[in-house]
Parts: structure tokens; C-alpha cells; sequence
């Protein structure tokens, strides 16, 4: 059987993150709670150009820093749940505030691509936003999108395509201090020792010294089952939860 790729939509409340998913999947889609939590969770399917993917509709956040059982679910799935495509959707209206996520999207994956969706809304509004120079400085594709009227959705799955196929091998990173850059990188050698081919511990040491309890004890989880696969591999058990 073909592997499924998995695509990941995040974005904050009111982006249009579900119009894209119901455009994307029909009426393919699973709704059920996520483990543990009640928080909604919503995953389709679909299929492009002969490949199958499965997509999970996040809960809307505008950070994935603070504790709320919505941020921790989108966190968690964004970061162990390693899906392959991670699609931000973010408001062309007001990109400002959009890139707090993005960016904190972006410090977890490089498997990113940013969804510009409400274009219409930003053009009536006089705002004019360039995708292409955005893509440049992100080092991910920006697709400008007016998801309502499915505007851009064909270019969206082509970049979710491209991108699953390639995988970014370069990943936007934000310098800290030297002192702090330090102790990423002694943590960081002591979480690869543990974690191999998880990845990413430049974001989990970062977390580790941001004090977050919550990301300590997903580690702990994390490590004392250390059934990757049963846990989150692939957003297994998160598809097959709910009813
Ligand atoms: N004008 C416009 N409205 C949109 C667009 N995409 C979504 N919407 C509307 O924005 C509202 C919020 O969309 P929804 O998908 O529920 O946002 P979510 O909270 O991110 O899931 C709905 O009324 C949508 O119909 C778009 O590109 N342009
Ligand atoms: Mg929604």
C-alpha cells in the first residue's frame, strides 16, 4: 500500500483553515476528539495526482507557545506527530499578527507552506502583500489564495506535493544571544543522544529553557514509551481516534 502523506493545517481562529480543508477533502472527513482532550479534531483525505494524503485540521491558535489544550494539541501534532507538510494558513489582512505563528511554525518545520488566504479581503482593503518577496525572506512558498471561492487551492496542492516530495532542506532559524545560543547547543547534543532521527532539538532544547512544563512532560511521554509509531508516527493513532 502507498504511504499517505500527511499535511498538517495550522493557522489562527478565522483564517478560513477550515474552508481550505473542506475544499481540499469534500466530504472525506473523520471528526472525533483529539486523545486525552476534548478538543475537536477534524483529518479528510484526498487525492492529487495519484498520491493519497491525509490532512488534519489543527485547532485555530495564534501561538504555539502558551498552554491552552488547543495550542498543546496543535504543538504536540505540529512537532511529534512530524507530519511531512505543514500549511500555515494565514489572513492577508493582517500578516502582522499572522507571523507570530508562522514564524513559530517555522522554528519547529521547514516543511512549511504559507496559505495567503483572504486576498479579496485584502485587496478591497487597499493592502497589498508581495507573496513572492514573503516566500524569499521565509525560505518557504507563500500561495496568495481567496479560499471561498477556491482561488490558488490548485497551486496549494501542487506546493503540498513538491514539498512532501523534496522535503525544505533549509530551515529558516532566528539567532538568539550567544549565551542562549550556547546552551541550545549543549542541550541539544544531549537530546540527540536520546531522540536519533526525531529532529529538530534546536526547538525542543529551546522549549526546554523556555521552562515549558508541558513540552518536558511530552518528552517524558515521548521517551518512556518511546513506541514513536503507536504514539504519534505519522499522525497514526491521531487519524485513527474519534468515533
Ligand atoms: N472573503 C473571504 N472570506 C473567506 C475566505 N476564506 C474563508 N472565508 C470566510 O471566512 C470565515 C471564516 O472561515 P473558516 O474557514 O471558518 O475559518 P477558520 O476559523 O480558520 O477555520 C468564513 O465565513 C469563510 O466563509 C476568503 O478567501 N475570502
Ligand atoms: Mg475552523
Amino acid at each position: 500500500m502507498k504511504t499517505e502523506i500527511i499535511v498538517a493545517l495550522a493557522g489562527n481562529p478565522n483564517t478560513g483553515k477550515s474552508t481550505v480543508f473542506n475544499a481540499l477533502t469534500g466530504l472525506n472527513q473523520h471528526t472525533g476528539n483529539w486523545p486525552g482532550k476534548t478538543v475537536l479534531q477534524s483529518t479528510g483525505t484526498y487525492s492529487y495526482r495519484d498520491e493519497e494524503f491525509k490532512i488534519v485540521d489543527l485547532p485555530g491558535t495564534y501561538s504555539l507557545l502558551a498552554n491552552s489544550p488547543e495550542e498543546q494539541v496543535a504543538r504536540d501534532f505540529l512537532y511529534f506527530g512530524n507530519p511531512h507538510v505543514t500549511v500555515v494558513v494565514a489572513d492577508a489582512t493582517s500578516l502582522e499578527r499572522n507571523l507570530n505563528l508562522i514564524l513559530q511554525v517555522l522554528e519547529i518545520t521547514g516543511n512549511a507552506i504559507v496559505c495567503l488566504n483572504l486576498m479579496d479581503e485584502a485587496k478591497r482593503k487597499g493592502i497589498k502583500v508581495d507573496a513572492k518577496k514573503l516566500g524569499e525572506l521565509l525560505g518557504v512558498p507563500v500561495v496568495p489564495t481567496i479560499a471561498r471561492t477556491r482561488v490558488g487551492l490548485g497551486r496549494l496542492q501542487y506546493e503540498i506535493l513538491n514539498l512532501a516530495r523534496t522535503q525544505n532542506r533549509e530551515q529558516f532559524q532566528i539567532r538568539y544571544s550567544e549565551k542562549i545560543e550556547d546552551s541550545i547547543t549543549k542541550l541539544e547534543l544531549k537530546l540527540a543522544a536520546h531522540l536519533g532521527e526525531i529532529g529538530n532539538t534546536r526547538w525542543l532544547a529551546l522549549r526546554l529553557l523556555d521552562g515549558d512544563p508541558v513540552v518536558a512532560q511530552s518528552l517524558a511521554h515521548y521517551l518512556t514509551q518511546n513506541k514513536v509509531a503507536a504514539a504519534f508516527d505519522g499522525g497514526e493513532r491521531i487519524c485513527q481516534g474519534g468515533s
